[in-house]
């Protein structure tokens, strides 16, 4: 049985080349969807007709030609294959180049879309392999979705907060804390100079804490905090939960309570996160998106979704921040790839940038730009290759390089301030904060005590 089976995905038995799949004069038009895949055909098949079967299976064929294909007008209905190429240097691999056209999709649904482009295709036998490595989503497509419901130009202007980047910290530990000590944590943080604390990805209502419980110690946190500094300040309330009404009835609460920011994690799902879209929309809100669970999907170099594509699908649903990672912590991540992913937020057309894993162009019309955020075991002590890499739209969020400093956590916060004020001072001086940095935090730590500690 095994070897019939390989047999038919790999003898030449495929059919999607001769199904119409596979058109290599096809001129892309502007409004079409192109996908990049970076596939591994198994052994013995052919490139060509591995990307044929993508486009095939990522469209509207199935195994075999089917007789009410003829009742369709199947030429607008097929996506193309267009391109095949050698991955440069990785034997084996190939980027295949597809076309969608337009007509394929619901207007402004992820759901739909991704339903089609990663649906079935990455379990296929043919391929040992696939990636989705980039998408350029057309501009008249783009326009039927509602985007960021802030952006990161309106954020600024609620929080009063200009020229430099914004500072938040994870409440940690990330499980365990009763709601008193938990505000406890989120008053220090704030207090010391923080602009943002934040819940983590898992913290939702668990018995040591109930959400209403938690809702109510942050905001007393932030309210006294505020009024203490003179500056707003915000907690992102995780208001992820097992169904939408949960959902619904946390992010209620939290705006009642006079948070300006609500949380969720990706994990609840594209329909969940374009429905909290339009409530943050209506609510004067703003809305920071988690990525929790990509990496399942986003690490692998052959396998899975690009985390570039990711983020162009989240800015298209709506969010107002997103964790878009930090190349210097804890995580993986290169630099020159992670700025990619902070493009893609901040750009109002994202130019083409190969060294930077950019495929295409992509015009974003007017969808608002989303605030990137940086998380995952960063501290005061990179400030200078942070700023360096991503510049003042970003927010900077220290967890442990917080919560873990030696002299407490409002220390934690003081020693991350002084360090991002002198940063962005040296900057504007026109110093090269790149090399110098490390000399710039230590002039500064001679008058701080947190930052030397
Ligand atoms: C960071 C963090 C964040 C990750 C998410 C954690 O804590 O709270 O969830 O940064 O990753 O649980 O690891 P620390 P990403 O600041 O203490 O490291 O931003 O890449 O999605
Ligand atoms: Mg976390």
């Amino acid at each position: 049985v095994v070897t019939n089976e390989k047999k038919r995905y790999s003898a030449g038995v495929l059919k999607y080349r001769q199904m119409g799949y596979w058109e290599p004069d096809y001129v892309p038009k502007d409004t079409d969807v192109l996908c990049l895949f970076r596939i591994t055909p198994q052994e013995g098949v052919d490139p060509v007709e591995a990307a044929a079967a993508v486009a095939g299976e990522s469209s509207t064929a199935t195994w075999t030609v089917v007789w009410t294909d003829r009742l369709t007008a199947c030429d607008s209905y097929r996506a193309k294959a267009y391109q095949v190429e050698p991955v440069p240097g990785i034997p084996g691999q190939y980027f295949a180049w597809v076309a969608y056209d337009i007509i394929l999709f619901e207007e402004g649904s992820i759901a739909n879309m991704t339903a089609s482009l990663i649906g079935n295709v990455f379990s296929f036998k043919p391929l040992k392999a696939a990636r989705l490595e980039d998408i350029r989503i057309p501009v008249a497509y783009v326009k039927t979705f509602k985007g960021p419901p802030t952006g990161l130009i309106v954020e600024r202007e609620r929080l009063d907060k200009f020229g430099r980047p914004l500072l938040g910290a994870t409440t940690k530990p990330k499980l365990g804390l009763s709601g008193r000590n938990y505000g406890r944590v989120v008053y220090e943080g704030l207090k010391g100079g923080l602009d943002f604390m934040k819940d983590d990805e898992n913290i939702n209502s668990q018995p040591f804490m109930h959400w209403r419980d938690r809702y109510l110690y942050v905001m007393d946190a932030v309210n006294k905090a505020s009024a203490a500094t003179g500056e707003v300040k915000g907690s992102y309330l995780n208001v992820t939960g097992a169904t939408m009404e949960d959902i619904y009835e946390r992010a209620e609460f939290a705006k009642e309570l006079g948070s300006v920011i609500v949380m969720i994690d990706l994990v609840i799902g594209w329909s969940a996160i374009q429905s909290m879209c339009n409530w943050a929309r209506r609510n004067d809100m703003i809305l920071h998106l988690h990525r929790a669970g990509h990496g399942t999907y986003t690490r692998q170099k052959n396998h899975g979704v690009s985390f570039r594509v990711i983020a162009k699908w989240l800015r298209c649903a709506g969010v107002d921040h997103m964790h878009t990672g930090t190349a210097v912590g804890k995580l993986e991540g290169d630099p020159m790839t992670v700025q990619g992913y902070y493009n893609v937020c901040r750009d109002s057309f994202t130019k083409k940038d190969l060294p930077r894993g950019l495929f295409y162009d992509q015009d974003w019309a007017d969808l608002k730009k989303v605030m990137p955020v940086a998380s995952g075991g960063i501290h005061a002590g990179q400030m200078h290759q942070l700023i360096d890499l991503f510049g003042d739209d970003v927010v900077l969020q220290f967890g442990g390089g917080t919560i873990g400093h030696p002299g407490g956590i409002q220390a934690g916060a003081v020693a991350n301030r002084v360090a991002l004020e002198c940063m962005v001072k040296a900057r504007n001086e026109g110093r090269d904060i790149k090399n110098e940095g490390p000399e710039i935090l230590q002039a500064a730590a001679r008058f701080c005590t947190p930052l030397k500690q």
